[in-house]
């Protein structure tokens, strides 16, 4: 009799006992939750239905009448302190997540305000010069052939600037445009003189990088086709330019050179704006800047366009925008302009 009774509770005790367990390891997992959703999920398996509570509660049934009472009062407790520690820890977590992420108070942050890359500013301020002057802005794809980069501007086959060293060319045979002229020829096959046009974009060329090269930098070419157009015109056109961008006092001056798609080609400076041309690190001492190149538009490429050579004429000029920019805003380094640093982009 006395082994049956022992058996009796013995049953009892370790349904207590594994309530208690159960609220321990319940607290324990609730005091460590990161997150309000891992103490939801730490209520579903202690006291949903078929939580470990629950569980323990089958037995409760197969007990003698006398034990229920006792074991159903221990449960509700387990619950109701489980419970309440779920609550407490999720008003905790609720305060420290406003505490550190949303506070009403705090005033509000300042975006700062954009403002153009110096590239953008320089090709927008030529345009704007250009369009003063009559001239219509045009543009035309990155990709390019030989045939309007090279044939057309009568850059004859063997010219070094072909040369894969020099020029990025695509498996099929196309190629990045090395310059902007191409532009002008596609205009010119698909529009009559007059024609006054600029066209600004992106060329590529292989070079190694350094301080003045990049392999992908940007130009302005101008172009200019009537009857009777002349050398003093693209003189006073490049004159007018070199005033309106950097100052009434500037200076121009050209000196003879070659291009297959020009004659007579010449390369132009500008007196130097930081010396007056006096001299200076900047100007190498020399009083002028090297700005770029020019000339009359060589009859053989108004035949490749269907132009009459006889009855027109045309003056063209290039311009690098990196080496506008530079002068304009003293940087010493043209791969300043293509990092991106804030620090830097913020000066202009
Ligand atoms: C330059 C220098 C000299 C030029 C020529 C042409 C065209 F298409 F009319 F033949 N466009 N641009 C030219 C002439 C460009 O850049 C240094």
């Amino acid at each position: 009799m006395a082994t049956t009774k022992a058996i009796r509770y013995e049953t009892m005790n370790i349904i207590l006992e594994n309530l208690e367990s159960a609220l321990q390891q319940g607290l324990e997992a609730v005091k460590t939750a990161g997150a309000i959703a891992d103490v939801e999920k730490i209520r579903v398996d202690f006291l949903g239905r078929k939580g470990s509570i629950s569980t323990n509660m089958k037995g409760l049934g197969k007990l003698p009448p006398d034990q229920r009472p006792a074991v159903g009062k221990t449960a509700n407790q387990v619950k109701e302190k489980l419970a309440e520690a779920i609550s407490e820890r999720i008003r905790e977590l609720r305060e420290s997540a406003s505490a550190t992420g949303i506070d009403v108070t705090l005033p509000g942050r300042r975006r700062g305000i954009g403002r153009k890359h110096p590239i953008t500013q320089v090709i927008d301020d030529a345009v704007d010069i250009f369009r003063r002057l009559g001239y219509i802005v045009v543009d035309g794809p990155d990709l390019e052939d030989a045939y309007h980069n090279f044939d057309a501007l009568n850059t004859p086959p063997d010219h070094p600037s072909r040369d894969a060293q020099d020029t990025f060319y695509l498996p099929d045979g196309r190629l990045l445009r090395t310059q902007t002229s191409p532009v002008q020829i596609r205009i010119m096959e698909n529009q009559k003189p007059p024609v006054r046009i600029v066209a600004p974009g992106r060329c590529y060329r292989r070079d190694t990088p350094d301080a003045t090269h990049s392999m992908n930098f940007h130009q302005i070419e101008g172009l200019y086709v009537d009857r009777h157009v002349s050398l003093a015109q693209l003189k006073g056109t490049l004159l007018t330019f070199a005033h309106e961008m950097f100052g009434p006092d500037v200076q121009l001056r050209f000196r003879p050179h070659f291009f297959p798609f020009t004659e007579p080609s010449l390369e132009y400076d500008f007196s130097c704006v930081n010396c007056s041309g006096k001299g200076c690190s900047i100007c190498k001492q020399s009083g002028w800047l090297e700005i770029s190149g020019a000339g009359m538009v060589d009859p053989a490429v108004f035949s490749h366009v269907g132009y009459d050579a006889e009855h027109y004429t045309g003056f063209a000029f290039g311009m690098g925008i990196e080496r506008l920019a530079m002068i304009r805003y003293n940087i010493p380094d043209i791969r300043l302009l293509y990092e991106n640093d804030i620090r830097f982009l913020q000066q202009f």
